[in-house]
């Protein structure tokens, strides 16, 4: 984009009068952040009026991507990275006499999610805009986020997240666009000669407000849009007419229940709950959606039959699967078609992407609650459930299918039946997942349809997690190979040919070895924790999850300081072990993981006796911003869940990319990580899936057998109760008691041999500089294909038939 200076300077003063009104020597940094965020919105507005204007003169394919979530992150970074105006900007306001990084700073996280698929819902958006793809989002404005994680006395503590108190700049509101969505009420059915209508009376009727965000592009024109609804209180006349019946307490919780519906996003990623504000907040977004794109397509379009090529829908697991009746429900009872011509328009437009095997984050919605919630959606699923059923009666008579596929079953609707049901796609997001998925949970829809089924590799995008958070790295990789790969991620594989290279080595030491400085300092600041910059900077950030382990890893620390204390002498490489993550508030087990890795750290950080060899820091609130600190600095990438159980990970693509070395189990996308790197540089231990398979089905694993064998073993899981940790004598027994008696369901103790030695490997690798330099530069290089670029484009390609659109400017 072209820049003037001048003009910049001028517009972004003017900004402070006109929004703030303040003078340039009055406003606060915040004030200034805000002025900037309104100065860099108008260019991108420009762009964005633009796109839309083509893209509906082209008539082109949109997709919208629908999800519960969508970690955006800070935006204004990333937008003067997009726009190319960064280095502009920041010399145009040093004049100003003010340091953009600041500014950069005081923006608030758009924490809109809990964890992977969040993120990967926003990495998919900014590659989409850079691609010159078609695609927007489509999800809830929370006006409450993920909580703020504090740690006190140990413990997690959970703060609202009230990002949105002092405006948030980069949305526009819309309230011409917005449409109403119905609950609760009785539907009528009318027999009519020729067909039947149905009448939904009764309601409670709620306003979808909808809040565009724009989604920028790298250097091109495109900008798209991600549409964020807020629910409010219909029209008045509903409010006021319980008003003027002298029902004012009646109208205050219809407009408190309204309104709760878009205050706050779930903090849970795995634990299904059958919770009646989750189910309003699903079919709040998933009609209001619905709507919206169905009243623009008609706007363009006469013929419903058209539908699927000019508009996908994809639902970011079930979370949305509710658009399969709702898209139904508006093409038969708002517009008049039958039952078949409305099931093939919407099965020719729904595509699904699964991202968890986890039974218990499956979700399923009982079968009363629907049916009152949605009394007209409830109708038509039994109408799904009961074609599905007659028609795998006809086509295979075997009940065993039957059973297996039934959308409606114990009084319960499951939900990701219903959306395998009713897609033509459906996606895992890593080889092993899918393979999962084909073989285990959707068994029997695979032999049934197996040509639905694909693999969608997870990626991430290399221009936030490279270009805005890695500059230093991102510039030796330019100097190194050229800047193609910013277009074209995987020409990183040209750094291939330089990672003996020792020139290039020492450059990408240095490197390191200051984004660690930042992060140490960082930690030093926060929580006076000294930590060396020559320990191997050991990071496991995630969210805490049995599934995950973080407690192998403490595990393991513990045998590392046993060990120590028995002989302070013992060489090994100085480590820091850094963890990050927040615990679902109810996640018992979860949240006395952080305790332990708080309690541990406090002891190991002061003992003097083992000469500083262990440092353990646990970074409170982990975050978009947060790992962007972070992920630099790591040297190790802890990805070390029990096989079969990580989708994919994506955390694994970040840290290989600004060049940390993987330990990991064979699991998600550590395998393909393994396929793209070799064997000799990444560190793999533990079970396979089909051991933890084997394990599940035929038993065989008694964790007692395997303490009593492993005096190291017994030894730590001895400590957790026996006083080791004098405060808290009793505290973790619970995680002992899962670890043992309960037979330790995710197989710490049986990798814990496995994890260990590969711990020493990694110690001895790291010892060679020369050799882990080679190491980490390979892990770049083949980290091009886990750009979320290539994700993208695998899905408008394979899944979603969309070209890119060139915008001209
Ligand atoms: C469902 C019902 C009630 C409350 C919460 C939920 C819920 C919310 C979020 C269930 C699941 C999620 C999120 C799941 C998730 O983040 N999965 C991760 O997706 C990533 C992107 O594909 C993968 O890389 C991770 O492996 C997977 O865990």
């Amino acid at each position: 984009m072209y820049f003037d200076k001048e003009r910049f300077k001028e517009e972004f003063i003017q900004k402070l009068q006109s929004m703030q009104g303040m003078s340039l020597e009055e406003a606060s940094v915040n004030d200034q952040y805000l002025a900037l965020g309104a100065t860099i919105r108008d260019y991108i507005s420009r762009k964005w009026i633009q796109t839309k204007r083509q893209y509906q003169e082209k008539n082109d394919k949109q997709i919208y991507y629908f999800s519960m979530e969508f970690l955006l992150g800070k935006l204004l970074d990333m937008n003067l990275i997009n726009m190319g105006i960064r280095e502009e900007c920041r010399a145009a306001l040093q004049e100003l006499g003010i340091d953009l990084s600041l500014l950069i700073e005081a923006e608030p996280d758009a924490g809109l999610g809990n964890g992977g698929l969040g993120r990967l819902a926003a990495c998919l958006l900014d590659s989409m805009a850079a691609m010159h793809l078609p695609g927007h989002g489509c999800g809830i404005r929370y006006k409450y986020g993920l909580f703020e994680q504090k740690i006190v006395d140990h413990h997690q503590v959970e703060l609202p997240d009230n990002w949105l108190k002092d405006g948030y700049v980069w949305e526009y509101r819309r309230p011409e666009k917005s449409v109403e969505v119905r609950f609760w009420g009785r539907v009528t059915q009318i027999v009519q000669p020729d067909k039947w209508l149905f009448i939904h009376e009764d309601y409670e009727p709620v306003l979808a407000v909808p809040y565009d965000i724009p989604m920028v592009g790298y250097h091109n024109n495109t900008v798209n849009t991600l549409r964020l609804w807020s629910a409010e209180p219909a029209q008045l006349d509903f409010d006021l007419s319980s008003f003027n019946r002298g029902d004012y307490i009646r109208a205050v919780e219809y407009r408190h229940s309204v309104e709760r519906i878009s205050k706050i996003l779930y903090p849970d990623d795995t634990h299904y709950e059958g919770r009646l504000l989750r189910l309003k907040q699903q079919y709040f977004f998933v009609s209001a959606g619905l709507q919206s794109i169905l009243s623009d397509y008609k706007r363009k379009n006469r013929l419903w039959q058209g539908l699927p090529d000019k508009i996908s829908v994809h639902i970011n697991d079930t979370h949305p699967a509710l658009a399969i009746p709702e898209l139904m429900r508006l093409l038969m009872d708002e517009e008049g078609l039958g039952w078949d011509e409305a099931w093939t328009i919407t099965t020719s437009t729904v595509s699904y992407t699964n991202h968890t095997t986890l039974p218990e984050a499956l979700e399923r919605w009982p079968v009363d609650m629907v049916k009152s919630l949605l009394p007209r959606i409830y109708m038509i699923i039994c109408e799904i459930h009961e074609r599905l059923c007659y028609t795998i009666w006809e086509q295979t008579k075997n009940w065993d299918l039957l059973r297996e596929i039934s959308i409606i079953a114990d009084g319960e609707i499951h939900m990701a039946r219903l959306a395998v049901t009713g897609s033509y796609s459906v996606n895992g997001v890593a080889q092993l997942h899918t393979d999962i998925l084909r073989k285990n949970i959707f068994a029997g829809f695979h032999s049934w349809q197996p040509y639905k089924f694909n693999n969608k590799t997870n990626g991430i995008t290399h221009r936030r997690w490279l270009i805005k958070s890695n500059p230093l790295l991102a510039k030796l990789i330019t100097d190194t190979i050229d800047g193609s790969w910013i277009k074209y991620p995987w020409d990183l594989i040209q750094l291939l040919r330089y990672t003996d290279d020792e020139e290039v080595q020492q450059r990408f030491c240095e490197i390191k070895r200051r984004n660690k400085e930042a992060l140490a300092k960082f930690i030093k600041n926060k929580y006076q924790i000294a930590v060396s910059t020559d320990s191997i900077f050991d990071v496991h950030v995630k969210r805490i999850h049995a599934y995950k382990r973080q407690i192998l890893n403490v595990l393991h620390i513990m045998h590392l300081y046993n060990q120590l204390k028995e002989n302070p002498d013992w060489d090994i490489v100085p480590r820091t072990f850094i963890f990050g993550g927040k615990a679902a508030p109810g996640y018992y087990i979860a949240k006395q993981t952080i305790k332990l890795i708080n309690v541990l750290a406090e002891i190991i950080n002061h003992d003097n006796s083992i000469q500083g060899k262990l440092k353990v820091v646990f970074l409170e609130n982990y975050s978009v911003s947060l790992a962007e600190l972070v992920v630099p600095a790591a040297d190790v990438s802890e990805q070390i869940s029990t096989a079969s159980k990580e989708a994919s990970g994506t955390g694994n693509m970040k840290f290989m990319m600004n060049g940390a070395v993987t330990i990991g189990t064979m699991d998600g996308a550590n395998i393909d990580i393994k396929n793209a790197v070799g064997d000799s540089d990444i560190v793999i231990f533990g079970l396979t899936a089909q051991q933890v398979f084997d394990y599940y089905a035929f038993g065989g694993y008694n964790a007692w057998d395997i303490y009593h064998n492993d005096s190291r073993i017994k030894r730590v899981l001895d400590e957790l109760i026996n006083g080791f940790f004098p405060n808290e004598k009793e505290e973790f027994r619970p995680l002992y008691n899962d670890l043992l008696p309960n037979n330790d369901e995710y197989f710490v103790l049986k990798d814990f041999s496995g994890y260990s030695e590969a711990q020493r490997i990694v110690d001895n690798k790291f010892r060679n500089k020369q050799g882990w330099c080679s190491m980490a530069l390979a892990n770049i290089a083949h980290s091009g294909i886990f750009s979320s670029d290539r994700m993208a484009s695998e899905y408008s390609v394979g899944i979603w038939k969309i070209k890119p659109h060139i915008i001209t400017g």
